[in-house]
């Protein structure tokens, strides 16, 4: 079946789930995941639900496990919306949430479980590939277009979901996320350009854009304002224009961002990536964000626990994104600093680094740091941080150099984590991939990944 055919049959499906939602008149909660995926869903099913006029709520989850959905059960609602979570969590929620109407839009793998109070909406139903061709966003879309024509304006959010959940890859989009791309592309939601792929091309003066590259990480530029400054008039371009204001990339002459892109491109090379990273496709939203720029927006509210900024700003009514990217580069920079300062409390092999962080580096950012520390800190070819995650667990993030041969660390932590009694998160990569593994075994974590490594 082709792609069209395919999300023909998911729109089909996604017509019986929003009659069950039409009809609803009570109080209906929704509760999204707090990532980018789970914001944008959000944010399209807070806009449809407010074109019909519903009495509703939303909020945010980090993880949909017993403790939330027992919470979820003590409450007085009518039905029940889950975006980008809850397909896997079946079970539980027919045990404890069985007396009213439960709607989930979600693209992880489903578990095998039905009722008669279950509205069910996910790709693998259809034979669409939910790692890879649509995110809970997507999902969500196709449900909101069923619902309300108004909603099809919400389509860049669909995209920008996808794209948070690491579906555009090397520069494109498969499956369904592709069409909904050329749909969004025909209705002027989001427009494609060529050029050097930098974030902060219409956002920002171009000092601020190089200052806060870490893709490429500029040494001795990266993440220091006057460094960038002086990089800029090396190569003679003017960070100010004749006017006194401060340049974009945007309002760089075609030569000098050939220039600027060919600087770049060498640097990014030498760290092993390609000029393809740096050198394409740009897709930019009405907002004048890049998709891939917007995302990293909404994934900063995730992670500095600000889901619902994260919704008002993709609804246009939050103005603080300037203000999120602050605190999140503040976050990282004190724990890249802690990590600096403690570095005697790592164990350190001939193979990895294992950067003991515990409460220092929470869960959300710790994957972030290791892979900055990795850059330009730390020797070992592979880095492994260990951040809290709760009372009860540690969360666990692996990186390897992009040089580094014959290191899969998706296999290593899927070994060491089975060990531990510890879960891994999602299928992990050869050179990134991250698990939770219970509190205090972070010795025998070691200990089990210098045997594989
Ligand atoms: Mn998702």
């Amino acid at each position: 079946m082709d792609a069209k055919r395919k999300v023909q049959a998911l729109a089909d499906m996604a017509a019986y789930v929003a009659k069950a939602i039409e009809k609803e008149r009570g109080h209906i909660k929704v509760v999204s995941h707090f990532d980018c995926d789970g914001i944008c869903a959000g944010a399209i099913i807070y806009k449809t639900l407010k074109y019909l006029d519903k009495d509703f709520d939303i909020s945010f989850v980090k993880q949909l496990g017993k403790d939330e959905i027992v919470e979820l059960s003590h409450e007085k609602n009518s039905m029940l919306i889950l975006c980008d979570v809850g397909s896997g969590q079946l079970d539980m929620i027919k045990h404890y949430i069985s007396k009213i109407p439960v709607v989930v839009l979600d693209h992880h793998p489903p578990q095998d479980c039905a009722w008669d109070k279950l509205y069910h909406l996910n790709p693998y139903f259809a034979s669409i590939d939910g790692a890879n061709e649509i995110s809970g966003a997507g999902v969500t879309y196709v449900l909101a277009r069923s619902l309300s024509v108004q909603s099809k304006k919400l389509i860049d959010l669909a995209i920008v979901g996808a794209c948070g959940d690491v579906q555009y890859q090397n520069g494109e989009f498969s499956g369904v996320n592709r069409l909904l791309l050329e749909d969004a592309e025909y209705s002027g939601a989001i427009r494609c350009e060529k050029g050097l792929k930098l974030f902060g091309r219409y956002t920002k003066p171009i000092h601020k854009a190089i200052e806060y590259s870490t893709d490429p990480f500029i040494p001795d530029v990266s993440g220091n304002e006057s460094a960038a400054v002086q990089f800029l008039s090396e190569l003679g371009i003017a960070v100010v224009d004749r006017k006194g204001k401060w340049r974009r990339l945007c309002d760089l002459s075609k030569e000098e961002e050939k220039k600027l892109a060919t600087v770049l491109v060498l640097e990014n090379i030498s760290e092993g990536g390609t000029a393809g990273d740096l050198i394409g496709t740009i897709y930019v939203l009405k907002n004048n964000y890049d998709i891939r720029e917007f995302s990293s927006v909404l994934n900063a509210c995730g992670r500095l626990e600000k889901p619902a900024e994260g919704l008002r700003i993709c609804i246009g009514a939050g103005e603080n994104i300037d203000k999120i990217l602050h605190e999140y580069r503040k976050k990282i920079a004190t724990a890249v600093f802690w990590a600096k300062k403690n570095r005697a409390s790592f164990v350190v092999t001939k193979s990895a680094t294992y950067v003991l962080a515990g409460g220092n580096i929470d869960e959300n950012i710790i994957g972030t740091v290791v892979s900055i520390l990795l850059k330009k800190d730390i020797k070992t070819e592979v880095v492994v941080g260990f951040g809290n995650a709760g009372r009860e667990w540690v969360k666990v993030s692996t990186r390897a150099k992009p040089k580094a041969d014959g290191v899969d660390l998706g296999a290593v932590i899927r070994k060491v984590v089975v060990k531990l009694g510890g879960e891994s998160e999602g299928g992990g990569h050869a050179n990134a991939a991250g698990a939770k593994i219970p509190k205090g075994s972070e010795m025998k974590f070691v200990e089990f990944a210098e045997e594989i490594l």
